[in-house]
């Protein structure tokens, strides 16, 4: 039986190598020898690689590298060197920030919140200078930079977590613990320490932007799957053609809601979408402890409490 074939079907086109636009490269050129994988071409492109690491890349991974190794020995030092109790208890290992009475500073003991204030350095390096090559990467491709200004988001939340509200906090030890159910609980105690953080309208928003998020996910890879077969996927060249996929597509939506976005306001509505889920999240938690020390009292005073009837 034939079958319509378009870039979502199994069939996998194998031309020769693409080595794509040619962009500025600085001081490293690409690297590695590209390959095709069947599987991978199962997901997306079967080319993989070459790679452009650039200097900000590799030493985003050096530094990424040391942040995990500090993280890692400390851990391991904490099942007393026992590579079985390591794995074990894996999930459940943490390495804490500095103890209260240390304040701010950047020397405390490595036992009580050095080794963390480290690895925290190294971490912080590394996500920053991954941003930079993200931003450099961009530039010298001639695209925009959205990816990397949705990614600053992320970052803003993450410094707010980790660095910021701490420094307003006076003490290093209202960060983050560096451990998989250990931020976890972390999470928890916050909101219980504070008065129950869903009246915090900002983490309101936050829940609301990433819901939202996965609707407009869902929505928009929905309906490009769904019109596919008419040539969807060529999503910008069909903004302006009457009778393509696109077309159909947006009718969809208007006859389903009334209203419908456009091919390309569609991708501004899921960006924003993105980026203020951790944009008000950083916010609300800046604001936790510093202007605000109980939630629940800061709802019930500015109305979030149940209303009582007065006839
Ligand atoms: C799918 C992209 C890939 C990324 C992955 C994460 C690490 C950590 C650990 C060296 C969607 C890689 C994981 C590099 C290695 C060590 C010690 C992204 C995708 C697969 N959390 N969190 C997780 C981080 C915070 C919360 C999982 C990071 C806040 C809750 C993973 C940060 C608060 C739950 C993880 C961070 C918070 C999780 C899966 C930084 C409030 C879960 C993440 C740098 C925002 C979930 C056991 C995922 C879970 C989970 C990583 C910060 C709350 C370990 C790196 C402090 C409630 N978080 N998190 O898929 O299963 O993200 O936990 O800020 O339920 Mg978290
Ligand atoms: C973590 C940004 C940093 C990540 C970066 C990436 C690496 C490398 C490596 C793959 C995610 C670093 C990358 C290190 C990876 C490889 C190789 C973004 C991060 C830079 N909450 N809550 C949120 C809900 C409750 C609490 C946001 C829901 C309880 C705290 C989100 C519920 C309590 C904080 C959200 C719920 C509580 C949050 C996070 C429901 C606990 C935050 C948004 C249904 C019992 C954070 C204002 C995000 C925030 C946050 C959802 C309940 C505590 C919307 C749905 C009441 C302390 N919560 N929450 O984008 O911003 O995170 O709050 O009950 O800090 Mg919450």
């Amino acid at each position: 039986m034939t079958q319509y074939q378009n870039i979502f079907h199994q069939v996998q086109v194998r031309g020769p190598v693409e080595f794509g636009v040619p962009a500025r490269m600085g001081l490293w050129p690409r690297q590695g020898q590209p390959f095709f994988s069947y599987w991978l071409g199962k997901i997306g492109d079967a080319q993989v690689g070459p790679i452009h690491l650039g200097t900000t890349g590799f030493l985003s991974i050096v530094c990424g590298v040391i942040a995990i190794e500090i993280i890692g020995l400390n851990m391991l030092a904490s099942v007393n060197w026992s590579p079985i109790e390591f794995m074990r208890r894996l999930f459940w290992l943490s390495l804490e920030p500095p103890l209260a009475k240390h304040g701010l500073t950047i020397l405390p003991p490595l036992k009580e919140g050095g080794w963390w204030l480290m690895a925290g350095f190294f971490l912080t390096t590394s996500i920053l200078l991954w941003w930079v090559r993200m931003y450099k990467r961009a530039r010298d491709l001639k695209m925009g930079t959205h990816v990397a200004w949705a990614f600053a988001a992320a970052i803003w939340l993450y410094l707010v977590l980790g660095f910021i509200r701490p420094i307003l906090m006076g003490s290093w030890h209202h960060a983050v613990p560096f451990g998989i159910f250990r931020h976890l609980d972390w999470t928890n105690q916050l909101s219980l320490d504070y008065g129950n953080l869903f009246y915090n309208p900002f983490h309101m928003l936050s829940i609301a932007f990433l819901y939202g998020s996965a609707l407009l996910f869902a929505m928009h890879g929905a309906t490009v799957l769904a019109i596919s077969r008419y040539g969807g996927d060529r999503e910008l060249e069909q903004i302006t053609d009457r009778g393509t996929a696109f077309e159909r597509g947006a009718l969809f939506w208007r006859w389903t809601m009334g209203f419908n976005a456009t091919a390309e306001s569609i991708h501004r509505w899921a960006w924003w979408f993105a980026v203020l889920c951790p944009l008000t999240g950083g916010i609300g938690i800046l604001l936790t402890g510093t202007v605000v020390d109980n939630w629940y009292d800061w709802g019930l005073k500015h109305g979030l409490g149940p209303t009582t009837y007065t006839p």
